[in-house]
């Protein structure tokens, strides 16, 4: 049977996928998904596209059966590049080595993607049902990185017997079970025994470290009873020392605001007493290496401390990993992800998680302090990126 691949490219994945019914009819087979930037220089101040490579037997093309079909469906199997279908003539008007170049592109998307354990005697490659496809393309749509989703897709595959990888609810049970293997949290601030505990935010401006600090040091102290200090080193703005003082003043816990690193020793000597210290952070942009050295040489004084990098769920993927990057040097070991109410594909929270391998403590949702903020738990991890809404997700009364 003969094939025609083709190449869409549009600002969106709906719009290519259109693209793709309109021309290539509801059978088509969408073989390779991926984004890319368009234009500017060198890449930079391009714009966002989406390229999608499908499918069709050429019969039919154009004609408009029920449903688009991922690669992996049964339809893409029967469809699929055996050798004697490379083998057969080239239709009219086109030339054999413009479908060998398309049937060697095609299989080797279709081997990125399927990626099974080829015997020598045969290339056969065993056919996912279309309910895989449909979660691929979920997952796409909820912006997980292709690699990912990919990574998802094969290891359902792996984990189901092959009897039930029809079976819907099994499927959908694999999938909640990948995603938290991938998922990583890193718990909640717990007060346990006598020990004191130094919690340090970090991360760009205006990330919401003052107003999550604001929510937590509420909690832990009017819900939790617990005796609470708070220590600035905001000081770069005038506005950001009143802003925490009068949270401060409001929920009656003491406050320093410190300077350097010895202002910062004798701030923590001072606060000996407390059991819970939360230490609010000047916001640097990411690209100030040298600002976030002098927070590092800061917070060098009052090990041990746990270092949490908050970081804006809307913010673009690729910025996010610049932001973990140049705080490296700074050995975050959880992640705070704010203003999750800005944005509505959470795909970039298993993105960044899998990147850095650090966990999630918090989830912030909105300005109010308090409240909008809760424990990360893998269940609201797994939620946010199945695309159930947020108020859900998190578990909160909105
Ligand atoms: N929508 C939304 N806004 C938030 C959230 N957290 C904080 N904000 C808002 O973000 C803005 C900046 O918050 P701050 O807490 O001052 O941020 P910061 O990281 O301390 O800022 P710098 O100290 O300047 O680096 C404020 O308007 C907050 O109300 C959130 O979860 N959702
Ligand atoms: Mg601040």
């Amino acid at each position: 049977m003969a094939m025609k691949v083709k190449r869409y490219e549009a600002p969106t994945l709906q719009e290519a996928l259109l693209h793709v019914k309109r021309e290539l009819g509801s059978e088509a087979v969408i073989l390779q998904t991926r984004k890319f930037n368009r234009g500017g220089v060198f890449g930079f101040l391009g714009k966002n596209m989406v390229e999608v490579l499908a499918a069709t037997d050429i019969e039919t093309a154009g004609a408009t059966k029920q449903q688009l079909r991922p690669a992996h469906s049964q339809g893409a199997q029967q469809r699929k590049a055996s050798p004697q279908t490379s083998a057969q003539p080239a239709q009219a008007g086109q030339s054999t080595e413009v479908l060998r170049d398309e049937l060697r592109e095609m299989k080797s998307a279709l081997h990125a993607l399927l990626q099974k354990n080829q015997t020598e005697t045969s290339e056969r490659v065993e056919p996912y049902p279309s309910i895989f496809g449909d979660i691929y393309l979920k997952l796409l749509e909820n912006d997980v990185d292709d690699t990912i989703a990919q990574d998802i897709i094969r290891s359902m595959d792996d984990s189901l017997q092959p009897e039930r990888k029809e079976d819907d609810q099994a499927v959908e049970a694999a999938l909640e079970r990948q995603l938290r293997r991938l998922l990583k949290i890193s718990g909640q601030i717990e007060l346990t025994g006598r020990e004191q505990r130094t919690i340090a935010l970090v991360g760009s401006t205006g990330v919401g470290k003052t107003t999550t600090i604001a929510k937590l040091a509420t909690i832990f102290s009017l819900q939790k009873r617990k005796k609470v200090g708070i220590i600035t080193a905001d000081t770069y703005r005038i506005a950001a020392v009143e802003q925490i003082k009068v949270y401060c003043d409001i929920l009656n816990v003491p406050v320093r605001v410190v300077y350097n690193a010895e202002d910062m020793k004798r701030a923590v000597d001072f606060f000996a007493d407390r059991d819970l210290i939360f230490i609010d952070t000047a916001g640097r942009s990411h690209w100030d290496t040298e600002r976030i050295k002098d927070v590092r040489d800061l917070l060098a004084v009052c090990y041990p401390l746990e270092i949490h990098l908050v970081m804006g769920a809307q913010t673009r993927y690729r910025d996010m990993v610049d932001i973990a990057e140049r705080y490296r040097p700074l050995a975050y070991n959880h992640l705070i992800f704010t203003k999750l109410d800005e944005t509505s594909a959470y795909g970039n929270l298993i993105n960044l998680i899998t990147k850095i391998n650090t966990g999630v403590s918090y989830l912030c949702y909105g300005q109010n302090v308090p409240g909008e903020i809760q424990p990360a738990t893998l269940d609201s991890l797994v939620s946010l990126i199945l695309g159930k809404p947020l108020a859900k997700a998190v578990g909160a009364k909105r």
